[in-house]
């Protein structure tokens, strides 16, 4: 079987392409990445029966000749983080609605199978104590640069099915940790700030809730979908996992042995999500089951694998804490 999976320098996609390699011994991969400041080759070093290409998702001639080749595309690649998406919105439409067109194209053409990936963020936020949860029929609500452009994405993949046929099927997954994620992102943010001996950094009061799932969970799911899904769904990926971001912060500082109010509140972030929440029920018919169901045991490995992989964030930190700085976070 060939693989193509896009954004697979990036922090799930490498994952998925571990794990791949891992449990599919007959699959062969081809990666496509643009390997923006988010990519990183060094995360799919020594990985045999996997060919990385440098190259753009929404250039058609880069595209086109890759997906005539595979059996099945799964689609990882985007702009992926909130903050930077406010600060310059234009690469998010290009690379998350113009790149998805842009395969959706070739998979109409060739006739593939196609995954796309996508993020509960597209269905906006809950209130605290909201008692229902997001389902595949919330309606989308998006908020950000980003949440906006991977909504489009999603509604594009749908009308690719409706109107060509084509045979996809959509997850939408709520916040991952574990190794290997970009350190602009909370958690690995928080933990390599801890190794600099640096406090976390707390948006406003810390009362968002994110529902956090394990990134080796979300990629068993989307096997799980692509497996025993069926063409025009959508999945949603969650593992009961909500905890507000103080709770999680002082997870960490426990995790390091640190008080649990060695925190400082910095700026909040514009428009900021109170509250995501996943009904997986679609996904549990499919005979899916999460293996990390202990959070503060998920935390420990991930904190333990950015201690032993200083060499992989170490070249980032200094630029990720500049760009903070700017906007007081
Ligand atoms: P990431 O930012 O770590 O990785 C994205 C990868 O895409 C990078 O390797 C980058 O170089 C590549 N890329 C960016 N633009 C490209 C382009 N134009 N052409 C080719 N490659 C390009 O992101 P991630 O956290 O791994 O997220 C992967 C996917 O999962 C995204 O679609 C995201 O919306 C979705 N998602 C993420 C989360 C999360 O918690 N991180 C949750 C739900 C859904
Ligand atoms: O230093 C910080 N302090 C802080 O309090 C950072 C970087 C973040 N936060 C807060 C903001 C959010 O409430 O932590 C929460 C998580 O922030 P991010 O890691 O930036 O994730 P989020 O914005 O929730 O989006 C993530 O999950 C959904 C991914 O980045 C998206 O790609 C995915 O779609």
């Amino acid at each position: 079987m060939k693989i193509l999976v896009t954004g697979g320098a990036g922090f799930i996609g490498a994952n998925f392409v571990h794990t791949t390699v891992e449990d599919m011994p007959d699959a062969d991969i081809v990666v496509l990445d643009k390997l923006t400041y988010a990519g990183n080759p060094a995360s799919l070093a020594g990985l045999e029966r996997v060919t990385l290409i440098e190259g753009d998702i929404a250039d058609p001639d880069t595209v086109d000749p890759l997906v005539k080749d595979a059996d099945l595309v799964v689609h990882f690649a985007a702009e992926s983080h909130n903050d930077n998406s406010l600060n310059d919105p234009s690469p998010f439409i290009t690379t998350n609605i113009i790149g998805t067109f842009v395969l959706l194209e070739a998979v109409r053409k060739y006739g593939v199978r196609f995954h796309h990936i996508s993020t509960d963020e597209v269905y906006g936020d809950l209130e605290l104590d909201d008692p229902a949860k997001f389902t595949p029929t919330t309606p989308y609500h998006p908020s950000s640069p980003y949440s906006a452009s991977k909504a489009g994405s999603d509604h594009l993949v749908r009308a690719w099915v409706r109107s060509f046929g084509v045979a996809a099927t959509l997850s939408n997954c709520s916040n991952n940790y574990g190794p290997y994620q970009h350190i602009e992102k909370f958690i690995p943010r928080t933990v390599t700030n801890l190794i600099d001996g640096v406090k976390p950094r707390l948006y406003g009061a810390g009362l968002n809730v994110r529902d956090w799932i394990h990134v080796r969970d979300h990629n068993t799911a989307v096997w799980d979908i692509i497996n025993k899904g069926e063409i025009g769904n959508t999945y949603l990926i969650g593992a009961d996992g909500e905890l507000n971001n103080l709770q999680v912060v002082q997870l960490i500082l426990e995790e390091f042995g640190y008080d649990a109010n060695d925190f400082v509140h910095v700026n909040d972030r514009p428009g900021h999500d109170l509250r995501y929440a996943i009904d997986n029920t679609s996904l549990l018919e499919l005979g899916w089951e999460p293996e990390f169901k202990d959070f503060k045991a998920g935390l420990a490995d991930t904190v333990a694998w950015y201690r032993d992989n200083e060499e992989w964030w170490r070249p980032q930190k200094e630029a990720v804490e500049a760009k903070y700085a700017k906007t007081g976070q």
